[in-house]
């Protein structure tokens, strides 16, 4: 062990401290649905050290950092040997996105790297880029870690740079450690992207939540969140894929959606979290919003909330990619508890903590979107008559 130190590494290490270490107290607001929290739980800055700086004073006689990490979000999430685990997309300065597992014991605050970020195993064609994980606690025993798989597009034109396909990529472990990779999925659409794995068997198949899409960004026919089933993970070729949960003209999912992380069983129904997004003059706008299907038929929407349920507010509207919400993990803990991880502008990740009961309170009990301007007057008027004597 060598006491020669880069420059200014003592100053680096004590920041890089200060920020690991520090409590996330919660927000003054809440709304009586979720609570947020002040600080972001993890950022580029929030990556180990040793991943960044060569460490050696002889080869980094500046200090300067080597392997720059520009933002740290859309992370998948679990429940392992009572930590709060996360796998977080971490992306370099150089735009590619790997795996980086980091975990916490309270799911709030300190949230630290494990030793090294995930080699996630190839197929015959390797992945471009990867990204936006969920992790799936299945009922056959595996932990699902179902992402995102980029590549390019090997039919566009010569001078196009930039036409990707996207699928779901698919590795699965026992131990959090150990990673099986999978084939990517087989189903009938051009592109795929948000997919995750429903955690329970359904008549005897696993059953995939997808999206079905026409063009790496726009859904086009896509025409929203799917669900389909599949015999076998190791040959996952999806059959029957239905339309589960609609884009809709004039909602907050009117351009796209995507389920976030897989739904949460309750005894009321399933719980969902997914993203919707708009077109607006400054851009696309993705917000969180929560629907519930059925135990007995997963295929039902049984509750839909109208409007969303997160959106991006002060420091999360800013970032890489301005004015998003995504998310892809939450955890429910036996007593009911609800983290819900989230980043912001595809830059940072943070928690907000709710309820199993207030989250089915939510889902039930706040109106639907009526799709009419006066549909939604008409839910004001009604509030307002049956809160006569309370105010
Ligand atoms: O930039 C916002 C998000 O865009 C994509 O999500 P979707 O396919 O639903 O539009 C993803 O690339 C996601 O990672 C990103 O956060």
């Amino acid at each position: 062990m060598t006491t020669e130190k880069i420059k200014n590494y003592d100053k680096i290490v004590a920041e890089h401290n200060r920020l690991l270490e520090r409590h996330n107290p919660p927000t003054d607001f809440t709304n009586g649905i979720y609570q947020r929290y002040t600080y972001p739980i993890i950022t580029a800055a929030h990556i180990p050290i040793h991943w960044r700086y060569d460490l050696n004073p002889e080869t980094n006689p500046y200090g300067l950092e080597r392997i720059g990490v520009n933002a740290a979000f859309n992370a998948g999430a679990i429940k392992w040997n009572g930590k709060y685990v996360l796998a977080v997309r971490t992306e370099g300065w150089d735009r590619k996105s790997y795996f980086a597992f980091a975990e916490s014991d309270n799911g709030i605050d300190n949230f630290k790297f494990w030793d090294t970020p995930l080699l996630v195993p190839q197929t015959s064609e390797p992945d471009v880029n990867a990204y936006d994980m969920r992790l799936t606690l299945h009922e056959d025993g595996y932990v699902y870690g179902i992402f995102c798989t980029e590549r390019k597009d090997p039919n566009s034109p010569k001078d196009d740079t930039s036409a990707a396909i996207a699928n779901a990529g698919i590795i699965r472990s026992k131990d959090m450690k150990q990673w099986e990779r999978l084939p990517d999925l087989i189903s009938a659409s051009k592109q795929q992207r948000n997919v995750t794995i429903h955690p329970e068997f359904v008549d005897g198949k696993y059953a995939l939540y997808t999206r079905p899409q026409d063009g790496f960004i726009e859904t086009g026919s896509g025409g929203g969140i799917g669900l389909g089933f599949v015999d076998d993970m190791a040959h996952p070729e999806v059959k029957n894929e239905v339309i589960l949960n609609p884009k809709t003209y004039h909602t907050v999912y009117e351009l796209k959606n995507g389920q976030g992380p897989s739904p949460i069983r309750t005894p009321e129904g399933w719980l969902h979290l997914a993203h919707g997004v708009r077109n607006t003059a400054a851009g696309y706008r993705y917000v969180l919003y929560m629907f519930m299907t059925a135990l007995d038929d997963i295929t039902k929407v049984i509750h839909q909330p109208g409007g969303y349920f997160m959106a991006p507010t002060d420091e999360e509207m800013i970032g890489d990619v301005g004015n998003v919400l995504f998310s892809n993990g939450w955890i429910a803990d036996d007593n009911g508890k609800v983290f819900i991880y989230y980043a912001s502008s595809d830059t940072r990740m943070h928690v907000a903590t709710s309820s199993i009961p207030v989250l089915l309170d939510y889902c039930k009990n706040t109106p639907q979107d009526k799709l009419y301007s006066n549909g939604s007057v008409q839910s004001v008027i009604d509030l307002i008559e049956r809160n006569k004597g309370y105010y």
